[in-house]
């Protein structure tokens, strides 16, 4: 019966229950859910979780001898509340459509969460689950921003209003790093191991970082537990990468029409999927090498090839698109001109800066990348890719452009993106005078020191915690001041200002 022609057919909800009732050509978790326990304990169940990680901890569980590693998450933020509610009634199912560039379309149920905890609700229930002797590592998905460090000098904040918090009030946690510090301090007390805690968002270093940061947490307070975390706690650096974008009504509708299910919760992802970790764990690991991760010893060189190619191409077409009027991905990197700036941008400004790596063809790397960003059926929006842009930029972009002044090198079509993104947090339009939509924790800063230009071209430099000593760079400045002319100009195109840098 095709249940989508009747809208007076009610759905069953997708749930452990309901499983049964799926199309047969639907991967369904057939190992037995109930064996299961938590070893990994998730902090920040957003799409990329549920793509990534809990994907390769579902082809784990299917293999006997696994049950350990389910998944438990963690929510921090009031936000999390009502996802909460689908989850308990999901059985913390849900549904994953991997869209193929083809048009072939897989479809998969996750059943590698086996809980979730609501933290504002019940924080001792989070410390009691950080400290059981099941878990064995603790993962994070807070975004770049969640690590609380200055981009500029890559310090620990001390002046984030949570961070005051949660100093004042060890025992009532809002932060990740409250609740990590509250955890660690109880299992030093008990003589248990540490559990290991993973990283994986796309900052190089993401292990270093998060040790750094939450060191710098600690010992203002600690010192013993700090040493105690420094000795102990094992933070293996990752690069994680798979595009996931934003789940949107229309996803819900598809699987509704093509699964005859309610799925409130189902994410669409690409094909392509990559996990390079540092074999470093305090208390055991899942054997994720057996199902596609690849655990290697120095994880440097992967991760900057990533987040300067990817994540960085993703920023160039997100902040040039988005002033053009285009709204996702592919349709940027479609257009040929978007296409060509993307690869030289890629070629010339960061491939020097990309230590070579044994096995990994560059230029097939940089080719695939088109190919991904080109596929036509994910839909990946350029607000998504804009969204806290102070916090990605520094590490995806304006650490290449510093990199290639120290070594006299050109950055014109770096720079270009920095004056666009000057004028896309000063006019909040694109150049056809259609509203963009800002999500950034900058936001009002941004807008600030932007509004000035007219005054001083130079005035968004100024925003120092961003972009360091960019506006003593002489010609720097000088390219800068072209591009911001250029792009101020009465019905001035941003096509022609690319074209002028090629
Ligand atoms: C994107 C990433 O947030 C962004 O700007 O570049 O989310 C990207 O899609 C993922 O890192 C892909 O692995």
């Amino acid at each position: 019966m095709d249940h989508s022609q009747d809208s007076n057919v009610q759905l069953n909800t997708l749930n452990q229950q309901s499983l049964s009732t799926l199309p047969a050509n639907v991967d369904v978790p057939k190992y037995d859910r109930s064996q299961l326990t938590a070893g990994i304990v998730h902090i920040g169940v957003g799409g990329f979780h549920r793509a990534h990680q809990a994907m390769y901890i579902n082809e784990l569980l299917k293999q006997p001898g696994s049950e350990s590693w389910a998944i438990c998450g963690v929510g921090l933020l009031e936000a999390n509340r009502s996802l909460r509610d689908v989850l308990v009634k999901q059985d913390y199912l849900y549904s994953l459509t991997v869209r193929h560039p083809n048009g072939q379309i897989d479809h998969q149920v996750m059943g590698s969460m086996i809980d979730f905890l609501f933290a504002p609700e019940n924080k001792q229930q989070v410390i009691d689950k950080l400290i059981h002797s099941d878990t064995k590592i603790v993962s994070l998905t807070i975004t770049e921003g969640g690590y609380n460090f200055n981009p500029a000098t890559g310090e620990f904040d001390f002046n984030n209003p949570d961070i005051i918090h949660d100093m004042a009030n060890p025992n009532d946690p809002i932060t990740a790093f409250g609740y990590l510090t509250a955890a660690l301090k109880q299992r030093k007390a008990k003589g248990m191991k540490p559990f290991t805690i993973q990283s994986c968002d796309n900052i190089q270093h993401n292990g270093d970082m998060t040790r750094k940061m939450l060191l710098a947490f600690v010992n203002k307070h600690d010192a013993d537990l700090g040493q105690w975390i420094d000795d102990n706690v094992a933070f293996p650096n990752a690069m994680v990468d798979r595009i996931t974008p934003v789940t949107t009504k229309a996803d819900i509708e598809y699987v509704a029409n093509t699964l005859h299910i309610n799925d409130e919760w189902p994410i669409t992802c690409e094909a392509f999927t990559q996990w390079v970790i540092e074999d470093n764990f305090s208390d055991g690991r899942p054997a994720l090498d057996t199902v596609g991760a690849q655990f290697v010893s120095d994880v440097t060189p992967f991760e900057k090839m990533k987040i300067r190619l990817l994540n960085a191409g993703h920023s160039v077409l997100g902040l040039l698109g988005s002033i053009h009027g285009f709204a996702t991905i592919d349709e940027s990197v479609t257009d040929p001109l978007f296409a060509t700036y993307l690869r030289k941008f890629m070629d010339d400004e960061v491939t020097p800066l990309i230590e070579q790596l044994e096995g990994i063809d560059l230029t097939q790397y940089k080719d695939t990348l088109i190919e991904r960003f080109a596929n036509p059926n994910i839909k990946d929006s350029l607000a998504r890719i804009c969204l806290e842009s102070s916090a990605k930029l520094p590490k995806f972009i304006i650490a290449s452009i510093n990199e290639n002044i120290a070594l006299g090198r050109d950055t014109s079509l770096a720079t270009l993106v920095i004056a666009t993104w000057c004028l896309y947090s000063d006019k909040r339009v694109d150049q056809q005078g259609n509203a963009l939509e800002i999500n950034d924790q900058m936001a009002a800063q941004l807008h600030a020191y932007a509004n000035k230009t007219a005054q001083d071209p130079l005035a968004f430099l100024q925003l120092t915690d961003l972009f360091g000593d960019l506006n003593n760079q002489a010609s720097f400045c000088k390219d800068y001041r072209q591009a911001i002319t250029a792009l101020y100009a009465p019905g001035s195109d941003i096509k022609s200002i690319m074209q002028a840098r090629l």
